[in-house]
């Protein structure tokens, strides 16, 4: 199993889906061109019918908050299994737009859902599966928000209080300190400096024991 897995993390507009690009580039620089871009929730048939669920700013019918953690478990769970571990056992490298970090920031941290109940599921599900490493895009919510303002029509979850954002980046920001694994990236200044950094380190991680592809 020569594959790795690295998760972009943050909140809208922190520019998790720009950074791709730049992290592709450096893993090619390092003779990398197997790679799998995944998205959550999503990537399998039914992981983004459940995606389109999650996200509707339409339905009639509220969704409750534990009612969202089950749907976006069923999905995580679908692609891990189904996309993603085969794809690491093939060698594979993948790049994750979002993984479980985004359910404990949005559903512990943003709508309070018990830790204990996440982390059990978490358990249940995934096991001691976990990307190998996250970079997380820090961004004050107003500035992420006001970054996709002009150019997404919102979804369900975007439509979210100012104060629901400012509770999941706390989450994320306690998350990430505890987590050696996760890197945060002050996502506040200009794309360049952002992709910059993120190459930088990306290269650095590279060289080390879990970052090498031989390891
Ligand atoms: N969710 C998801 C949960 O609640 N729990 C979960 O467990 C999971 C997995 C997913 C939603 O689901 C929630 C979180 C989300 O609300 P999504 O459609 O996948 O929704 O949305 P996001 O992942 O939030 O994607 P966004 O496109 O909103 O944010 P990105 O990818 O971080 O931002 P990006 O790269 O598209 O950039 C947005 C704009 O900002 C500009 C870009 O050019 C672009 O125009 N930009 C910058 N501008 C200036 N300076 C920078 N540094 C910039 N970086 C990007």
């Amino acid at each position: 199993m020569n594959g790795k897995f690295i998760v972009l993390e943050g909140l809208e507009g922190a520019g998790k889906t720009s950074s791709v690009i730049q992290i592709v580039k450096v893993l090619n620089q390092h003779g990398i061109y197997d790679i799998l871009m995944t998205h959550e929730p999503g990537g399998t048939p039914l992981a983004e019918t459940l995606r389109q669920l999650i996200k509707d700013e339409k339905s009639n019918e509220s969704i409750t908050n534990h009612a969202e953690v089950l749907l976006l478990y069923a999905a995580r769970v679908q692609l891990v299994e189904q996309v993603i571990k085969p794809a690491l056992a093939r060698g594979t490298w993948i790049i994750g737009d979002r993984h479980d970090l985004s359910s404990q920031a949005y559903q512990g941290g943003g709508r309070g859902v018990d830790a204990h109940f996440l982390k059990m599921l978490r358990t249940t599900i995934l096991g001691t599966f976990h990307p190998n490493l996250t970079f997380y895009l820090d961004i004050p919510p107003a500035v992420g928000l006001k970054r996709i303002y002009t150019h997404s029509k919102l979804d369900r979850i975007e439509l979210e209080s100012i104060e629901f954002f400012e509770r999941v980046r706390a989450r994320y920001q306690e998350l990430a300190v505890e987590n050696k694994r996760i890197i945060t990236i002050d996502a506040s200044r200009s794309l360049k400096v952002v992709n910059n950094e993120i190459r930088s380190i990306l290269t650095l991680w590279l060289h080390t024991k879990e970052g090498c592809s031989m390891s």
